[in-house]
């Protein structure tokens, strides 16, 4: 018989003395994804598409899905009574746990729909989420809480809307993904210690902002694009979904490198991506996956943040090409 998400998170409390509170947060989250898949599987039917009229904190329009799918995250997340705050893509500020719940020892940062640019058109998309253990857990959780380096979270993952609906998800023992069965509403094990191959055939990056990057990611890309007749001796292959869960899962099956690297489009932005509840989830993922991650400089979960909705560099996957166009940032 197949392994259940909930059969999975005993056998963890059992042998892995997983912290029974944090299984019903992660119980909480894939209720909510299921939620959320069911919703986005609905999208013209249930009026779900198109913008919401508003813009989040990064200054981006929000589509309808990506409220909603916020509203479901939350209401997963303060029922669980597993957490003292919240920091969602959607909201500016940390939100706290209502009065009527009951608050506990973990934080949780999140992406509710990552891909939103993808919504309209039917593409992949997902939800990314990151928890971290809460130094003080108090009733009310301030910015300061969450300004962790990404080394402290105790568990991360994402769950994609695509083909089918699968759950990845790491408690720093390594990787699985569970699939979620239509028939039942059930998550199921189909894939335990997955593992990211060292060495890359296939790299993403928007090669629209070719022009804005900096020389060592010009330098790495233009060997890639070079293939046989450059340095690397070997012809690569390209993908860009611009949904990051879905780069992230096609490395995570079948190897390559993700890129997104800061441009000088705007200076003073060190990159696209936010670290809270994209890179340091993706990069938990990734090193548990026998992969690495960087902004070029430095491991991305060594870096302490300074905004719960700080942006970063992120350049993640096979461990010998992250090497490779790190090297170049130290050249
Ligand atoms: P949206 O959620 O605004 O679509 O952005 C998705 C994302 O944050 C990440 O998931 C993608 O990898 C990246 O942005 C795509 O960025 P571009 O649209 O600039 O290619």
């Amino acid at each position: 018989m197949a392994t259940t998400l909930s059969q999975y998170l005993a056998r963890e409390e059992s042998l892995h003395e997983l912290d029974p509170v944090l299984a019903r947060l992660i119980t909480s989250v894939s209720e909510a994804c299921k939620t959320i898949s069911h919703k986005v599987r609905q999208g013209a039917l249930a009026g779900v598409l198109g913008l919401a009229g508003t813009e989040n904190v990064q200054g981006e329009d929000q589509k309808k899905l990506d409220i909603i799918s916020n509203d479901i995250f939350v209401d997963a997340v303060v029922r669980s009574g597993a957490v003292c705050g919240m920091v969602s893509e959607e909201v500016p500020e940390v939100m706290s746990v209502p009065d009527e719940f009951p608050v506990g020892p973990y934080l949780i940062a999140f992406d509710p729909l990552d891909g939103s640019s993808n919504i309209d058109i039917n593409v992949s998309i997902g939800s990314i989420f990151s928890v971290m253990p809460a130094v003080r857990p108090k009733r009310t959780a301030v910015d300061a809480d969450f300004l962790q380096p990404g080394r402290n979270q105790v568990a991360a993952g994402y769950c994609m809307y695509g083909p089918q609906t699968q759950l990845c998800l790491t408690f720093g023992r390594g990787v699985v993904f569970f699939t979620l069965d239509p028939s039942t509403g059930t998550f199921v094990l189909t894939q335990e210690d997955v593992r990211v191959a060292p060495a890359a055939k296939e790299f993403a990056i928007n090669c629209s902002n070719m022009r804005h990057w900096e020389a060592p990611v010009r330098r790495y890309i233009d060997e890639l694009l070079a293939g046989k007749t450059g340095p690397r001796g070997k012809d690569f292959n390209m993908r860009w979904v611009a949904a990051m869960v879905a780069e992230v899962h096609r490395i995570l099956q079948r190897g390559g490198i993700f890129l997104y690297p800061r441009d000088n489009r705007d200076p003073a932005k060190p990159g696209k991506l936010r670290l809270l509840y994209e890179a340091n989830p993706m990069s938990m993922i990734m090193e548990n996956a026998g992969g690495a991650s960087t902004n070029g400089h430095t491991p991305i979960l060594d870096i302490v943040p300074e905004k719960i909705h700080q942006r970063v560099a992120v350049m993640l996957g096979a461990r010998e090409e992250v090497d490779l166009v790190t090297s170049y940032h130290k050249a």
